[in-house]
């Protein structure tokens, strides 16, 4: 076959390569790693949210039975600070202790840890801990937190507000004057808990004899991590290795370096014992980052045929006790995203941060991007109510056209390619719009409460400028690649050699992806803001493009051809028109390897790495429509129908990219309906196990229709855009304008996530 006529991969449904082992048991998460000489760990934690430790008393925990060592804050040894991206003018923090100190500041914070020969004796040795604690008054609300009176969670900053972020861009006052009208929404973004399958876990091996410490870590970025734990133990970088293994799920929730990674390496150092940690579900709910945690207020400046001139909003984000390492993204990126797909110029929005006394916040599925496509998606609807237009009509009016990329927000953000109006288009097609809104009509003859909503969104993507990736031709003509990003469920063992495949004309399963491992791979970011397909992938494409023009000109040495002469065929390369002509990858990588023979401009080796740089993200987008029907006796509310319909960009794998689909709409389904995390006044987690936070079921799940429009991104030559968090922006707004559609008839207006039998049975009997 020749170079034109090879079917290539990238496109092709393929199915995930990494599954057979995961679901028949063989994957080989932190937990199921075995070690000699392994010792567990365990930690106390406070029950109180915010209280002066008054004494400590370890000797019965000591003298239990399998316990190595009970440690307390000031037997860690000297510890730097927890780093964290500080990237806000003015922002007032303190610092993160590792194992609480004369405070306590949030429930669940590790006041003492034990090392014992096995999980269940550390557990009980901490049990025998006593604690002397005076109860401080705690915060847990943070719009209560601003108010003067309030309790501080941290009385040395004087304040609960660690930032004021105000943007502003255009001329609002100028829009708002010429408004016909001015809409306004206050929305409660709820509080949500990430909770991947696998709980967080540390495994800790420190080697005396080299001096090095390894880590197997429940990460989503290894090399962040690594980099994190270097600067907080002192420690060599190069002599510390972080792996991730198999990592049951992440959504951003373990991104950044957690206080008992830190415990656990801090003491495999001082034991020279392996140490391994593996968090309880409740551990998980009471420590592990939690997100949208927001309250936003907005207002929309609109004419009288719909366009919308000018936003102006305020949003409250609850930073939790502490700021962990990417805890800032949420507000920044929220603000990014409240333009949505609409060619809107006049903005003013300002972004609060308070600390109170609950566990850390920080990204999650979308990370921010949520909170503003919610808001300009609620004002939208809101918009359409007051001018009597049709939701989808007055989206239409305000999309950005697709000849006015790049297209530039008031706040400076460029987006680079987007046909907005055919994915909604598009979703009206898939729905039949005009029937469904003939359907509602003889519902509601028949008494029936019976909703449409709509909702559009973009979505930044391939973030954070740049990855890395390794492609080997090795001796045998297979091929090994190394990739900066590190899966934790999105298949890029899949999708990566789809693409390395490709670019060397050798079958799928000739190349196998590597990942997850400081030792052996290049510098990377990892994996978070849908950013591997664009920035890995186009590392691995590049590095693989690299190797194959080597290995044209070391194919031609053999043939005895020019390498202008030679074109990629199946497994090697072969003289144009000449098909018996050829030479495979196994001889080429053989002619490298062994080097003897080779011209003398060619250094040995098949191999190429490369970083591939990206300086703005691409933006994705796409558009909702959901049907629910509300049970007028019982307020339950039933999401019939969902149409998704998104674009990122090039495909590499539809059938993957359908997946995150299913996934991140599971995900806004939960929000949208299920899930809230609550803490009481006194700062009490009320929702630590699956009993009180309640996510979604495979029956929750409504007939999904997905489909996808494909606008490829200018910014990388592969043309890809990322795709992992656009319908957990896109389910929220769609389905709450939904119900408030639904619901319209009884004069709501807005009823805040999540939409429970309750609230909605309640709005209905406020009539
Ligand atoms: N893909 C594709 N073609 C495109 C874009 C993406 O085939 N044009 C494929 C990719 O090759 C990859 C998957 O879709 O297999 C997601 O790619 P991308 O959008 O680049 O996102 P990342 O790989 O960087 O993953 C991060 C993203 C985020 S931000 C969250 S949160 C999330 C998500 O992935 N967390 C997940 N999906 C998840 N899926 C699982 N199973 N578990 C998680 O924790």
């Amino acid at each position: 076959m020749s170079e034109g006529d090879r079917q290539p991969y990238v496109g092709r449904p393929l199915r995930r390569t990494e599954d057979p082992k995961l679901v028949t048991g063989r994957g080989q998460y932190v937990d199921d790693i075995k070690m000699p000489g392994l010792a567990h760990l365990a930690f106390l934690r406070s029950p109180h949210a915010h209280a002066r430790v008054i004494a400590l008393r370890t000797d019965a925990a000591r003298r239990a039975p399998g316990v190595l060592r009970v440690v307390t804050a000031g037997d860690l040894g000297p510890l730097g600070p927890l780093p964290f991206m500080a990237m806000l003018p003015g922002l007032k923090h303190v610092r993160c202790p590792y194992l609480a100190g004369p405070v306590v500041d949030s429930t669940g914070v590790p006041v003492a840890a034990v090392v014992a020969e096995s999980a269940a004796l550390a557990r009980d040795a901490a049990e025998l801990i006593e604690v002397e604690y005076e109860p401080l008054p705690p915060i847990a609300d943070p719009e209560r937190g601003l108010q003067p009176d309030a309790p501080l969670s941290h009385p040395e900053l004087g304040t609960n507000q660690a930032f004021s972020w105000p943007l502003k861009g255009g001329d609002v006052e100028e829009a708002f004057a010429r408004a016909a009208r001015v809409v306004k929404v206050r929305l409660d973004h709820g509080r949500l808990a990430g909770v991947p399958m696998e709980p967080r876990g540390v495994l800790a091996r420190y080697d005396a004899g080299s001096d090095e410490l390894t880590l197997w870590l429940t990460t989503q970025n290894p090399f962040l991590s690594r980099a994190d734990l270097a600067a907080v133990l002192g420690f060599p970088e190069h002599k510390l290795r972080v792996i991730a293994p198999d990592v049951g799920g992440g959504f951003g929730v373990k991104g950044p370096l957690y206080r008992e990674e830190i415990v656990a390496a801090a003491l495999a150092r001082q034991l020279e014992r392996p140490v391994r940690w593996i968090s309880t579900r409740t551990e998980d709910f009471l420590t592990t980052i939690q997100a949208r945690a927001a309250v936003s207020e907005a207002e929309g400046a609109l004419t009288a045929e719909g366009e919308l001139l000018g936003i102006r909003g305020k949003t409250i984000f609850d930073l939790g006790a502490h700021l962990l390492g990417l805890s800032l993204v949420p507000p920044m990126s929220h603000s990014t995203h409240i333009f949505g797909p609409y060619r809107v110029q006049n903005a003013e929005l300002l972004s609060l941060g308070v600390y109170t006394n609950t566990a850390p916040t920080g990204p999650y599925r979308g990370s921010g991007r949520p909170v503003g496509v919610y808001l300009i998606e609620r004002l939208m609807d809101e918009a359409a109510r007051a001018a009597g237009l049709d939701p989808v009509e007055i989206r239409r009016r305000n999309f950005i056209p697709p000849d006015a990329f790049p297209h530039r927000t008031p706040f400076g953000v460029s987006y680079d390619s987007g046909n907005y109006a055919r994915a909604m288009d598009r979703v009206m097609e898939l729905a039949d719009y005009q029937r469904l809104r003939r359907d509602q009509a003889a519902a509601r003859e028949r008494g029936e409460i019976f909703g449409i909503g709509v909702a559009a969104y973009v979505e930044s993507t391939n973030v954070l400028g740049w990855e890395s990736g390794v492609v080997r031709v090795e001796r045998s003509g297979k091929v090994t690649a190394v990739t900066g990003s590190s899966p934790h469920g999105q298949g890029h063992e899949t999708t990566f050699a789809q693409i390395i495949a490709d670019q060397l004309g050798v079958a799928h399963e000739d190349v196998i992806v590597r990942h997850g491992d400081t030792l052996g791979a290049p510098q990377s970011i990892g994996t978070f803001g849908s950013r591997s397909a664009g920035l890995g992938g186009n590392a691995l494409a590049q590095a693989a493009a690299e190797v194959r023009e080597k290995g044209r000109r070391l194919a031609a040495r053999l043939l005895e051809a020019s390498p202008d002469d030679l074109q990629l065929g199946r497994g090697g390369f072969q003289v144009k028109g000449v098909p018996e002509k050829v030479v495979g990858w196994d001889r080429v990588g053989e002619f490298a390897h062994r080097g003897m023979g080779l011209p003398p401009e060619e250094k040995p080796g098949l191999e190429a790495t490369v970083f591939f740089r990206q300086d703005q993200p691409s933006w994705s987008f796409g558009a909702g429509l959901a049907v629910v029907r509300v049970d007028g006796d019982t307020g339950e509310v039933r999401v019939e129908r969902f149409v998704a319909v998104d674009d990122c960009g090039n495909a590499i794998n539809p059938l993957l990219i359908d997946g995150q689909i299913v996934g991140g709409f599971a995900q806004g389904l939960g929000q949208t309906m299920l899930e809230r995390i609550v803490y009481g006044e006194d700062g009490q987690l009320l929702t630590g196990t699956f009993m009180e936070y309640a996510i979604p079921r495979a029956d929750d799940m409504p007939d999904l229709v997905v489909d996808r429009t494909v606008t490829p991104s200018p910014l990388n030559p592969l043309g890809v855009k990322g795709v992992g968090e656009g319908s957990a922006c896109v389910a929220p707004p769609a389905i709450v304008n939904a119900v408030v559609d639904a619901l319209a008839p009884f004069g709501v207006t807005h009823v805040d996530m999540p939409l429970t039998a309750e609230k909605i049975w309640r709005a209905i009997q406020r009539r």
